[in-house]
């Protein structure tokens, strides 16, 4: 592709969110033209087709963002295997319902928004999850878990890659939505990071709330990804957006877009330059042990203002926005979101940088323009890197080593490649590229806008996610992937590096308190059909094997608390039941060997039916029984 042609898209792409039409029009037609090419005449040899009953290479953790799930897809197919709730509520798998969701939804908030969460039902119900990331070991994945924000409520939640399902969710106090997540790579995780989008009161809670310049920060943290605890929090100047980790376990980076501490667009945008913050991981653990900290709402938070030993701030133009390690160790990549540039530092300058024997731009090795609205990079291990374009609906390769020729003075370019992708880019991701693994096979563009790619669906659009082959020396689009509610990123794994169980552990935390509860009634969770009643309280065992609930009615009172506790005891793989309850709210999931729990109060007199709603058995519409809830009246 010319650099005339990408000129010429690239200005007609620009106007894409003021006039829309024609540019987009122009597009598809020369997209189409290259995915027939890309069908033909590829020469890579990677093929993206995977045979029926044929298995992926790679897991893609998506994010669901504000639907505040993650889904588990299939690559190259791009086939949505499964959904992982987290911060949403799951009419399927009564995430949010059940005992056990919701201890985990619950335990893990401050006692203010516990509080406030208890006036409004129990839960938070929404989440807007932007960035899954995997535990490292040694600077590659090691299948223990994957780590996630949630910029709408504050919060960060682990997944348990054994069974796919969230096991902890924390609020993170003194900040305001958790924007960038990275976790430690280096010697593992170790650490989560995560980012304090927007500059709050410190302590926010009314006493002061006004004059942001002097008032309001932002606040960076550091989360004990063994144990989700807090360990320790820094406060800086500006706002903070993305994150990333080096490959050496010494500095953590997080790019700001509004060190102006604007609190509009205008103001936000206002300076030519804002900066990359880096936070050195040594000192600031040395400041927690010798206690050059304050203590706020239980945590020891570092001031790492401007002119403290513990950050630095590089100056980077205008907004940034992602922030990219690469998979040599060496360098990473600030996005110039307003700026048509990217900002690549080389981190064994930084040394030197903290013990102030150079300035903070002599940690600047290149500082490439390649075009307009760069927001994420990616990279193949082979020395390239790929950069969003969001504002030239454009992914551009380009070629690091070259780059810093050109900022050396070589008259040299380093764009390789430029492909539209349709339309208007966020992330983008390459298989195993954020790790010392990364093998430069796909790379997938998220893309914030479908328009004309799909049929038409009314005024909300899917996004979507598009595969690119990058194994050859041309990047080739191949599939395009609809995609609902605005996924961020993509964490693209090998199979290899995730071992998920075929059944659940009999003896799984997860259950616990249901443990414990049948151990008081003396009841047997794996051979229960039992009615325990305790005062007002009725507590109900029962275990599902195809096709029938061993409980196949109870009774109680109008106005009871119930509490329905159901074991799923059948050892054969994808075997699920589940209970659902009607006209009371109530769904659960029930997996081979899983227990699962429910409380309720027995509000509404009459015969309710419950049953099995995953399809079990040639009898699973008969897997049912009824509860019986007898009027007050006559109780
Ligand atoms: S952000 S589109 Cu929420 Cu990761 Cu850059
Ligand atoms: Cu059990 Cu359907």
């Amino acid at each position: 592709m010319s650099h005339q042609k990408t000129d010429r898209s690239g200005l007609s792409r620009r106007t894409f969110l003021g006039t829309a039409a024609l540019g987009g029009a122009v597009a598809v037609g020369a997209s189409q033209l290259s995915a027939v090419n890309a069908a033909t005449s590829r020469k890579s040899g990677q093929n993206a087709h995977v045979e029926p009953g044929d298995l992926d290479e790679y897991y893609a953790f998506n994010s669901g963002g504000q639907s505040g799930e993650v889904r588990i897809l299939g690559l190259p197919s791009m086939r949505e295997l499964m959904r992982i709730p987290v911060f949403n509520i799951c009419s399927a798998s009564g995430w949010g319902i059940t005992n056990e969701s919701r201890k985990i939804m619950l335990e893990g908030l401050t006692p203010a928004t516990r509080a406030f969460a208890e006036s409004i039902g129990g839960i938070l119900p929404n989440g807007d999850l932007h960035h899954p990331h995997m535990s490292f070991t040694d600077a590659t994945y090691d299948g223990r878990y994957i780590f996630v924000n949630d910029k709408a409520n504050t919060r960060v939640a682990r997944i348990r890659c054994d069974v796919m399902k969230t096991d902890k969710i924390i609020e993170i106090p003194n900040a305001d939505g958790i924007h960038g997540l990275r976790p430690q790579r280096y010697p593992r995780t170790g650490y989560v990071f995560c980012n304090g989008e927007h500059i709050v009161p410190l302590p926010n809670d009314g006493s002061v709330m006004d004059n942001p310049k002097e008032n309001f920060w932002a606040i960076f943290t550091a989360i004990d990804g063994d144990t989700m605890k807090i360990a320790w929090q820094v406060m800086v100047d500006g706002n903070l957006d993305n994150c990333d980790a080096d490959y050496q376990g010494k500095y953590v980076f997080s790019t700001c877009y509004n060190s102006e501490k604007g609190l509009d667009v205008g103001e936000m945008s206002a300076h030519e330059q804002d900066w990359a913050v880096v936070f050195n991981i040594k000192r600031i653990e040395e400041a927690v042990k010798s206690g050059d900290y304050k203590e706020m709402n239980g945590v020891p938070v570092i001031d790492g203002r401007k002119g403290s030993k513990y950050t630095r701030y590089i100056p980077v133009p205008n907004s940034p926005h992602g922030c990219n390690a690469t998979p040599d160790g060496i360098h990473v990549v600030f996005n110039g979101k307003l700026s048509p540039t990217v900002t690549v530092i080389d981190v064994r300058k930084l040394d030197d940088l903290f013990d102030g024997k150079i300035k903070e731009r002599d940690t600047v090795v290149a500082e490439p323009q390649l075009g307009l609205g760069p927001l994420h990079t990616a990279f193949d291990g082979r020395g390239n890197a790929y950069t969003t374009l969001f504002i030239d609906s454009q992914m551009v390769k380009w070629n690091i080593d070259k780059a810093k020729k050109a900022y050396a003075g070589e008259n040299v370019d380093p764009i390789i490649q430029k492909l539209d992708v349709h339309y208007q880019p966020g992330h983008n991701h390459s298989t195993m590229g954020e790790t010392k693994e990364a093998d430069g096979k796909w790379l997938v563009s998220l893309n914030k806008f479908s328009k004309d790619r799909f049929l038409n669906v009314g005024p909300l659009k899917p996004e979507n996610d598009q595969l690119i082959d990058i194994s050859g020396d041309e990047m080739k689009l191949v599939h395009d992937g609809p995609s609902f509610a605005e996924p961020h990123d993509m964490l693209l794994v090998h199979r290899s590096k995730v071992r998920p169980l075929h059944r659940w552990p009999r003896d799984d935390a997860m259950w616990e308190d249901a443990r414990k509860m049948a151990e008081q009634d003396g009841v047997s969770l794996e051979g229960a059909a039992q009615v325990i009643r305790d005062g007002n309280k009725v507590r109900v065992y029962m275990t599902a094997i195809a096709p029938v609930f061993s409980v196949p009615n109870f009774e109680v009172n109008e106005g009871d608390e119930v509490t329905v506790v159901v074991t799923n005891m059948e050892m054969i793989e994808d075997l699920s039941h589940g209970f659902t309850l009607s006209g009371y709210g109530i769904a659960m999931e029930v997996s081979p060997q899983q227990t699962s729990s429910v409380t309720f109060i027995a509000a509404r007199p009459g015969v309710h039916w419950y049953y099995c709603q995953w399809f079990c058995h040639a009898l699973h519409m008969e897997m049912s029984g009824q509860m019986y809830v007898k009027p007050k009246a006559k109780a």
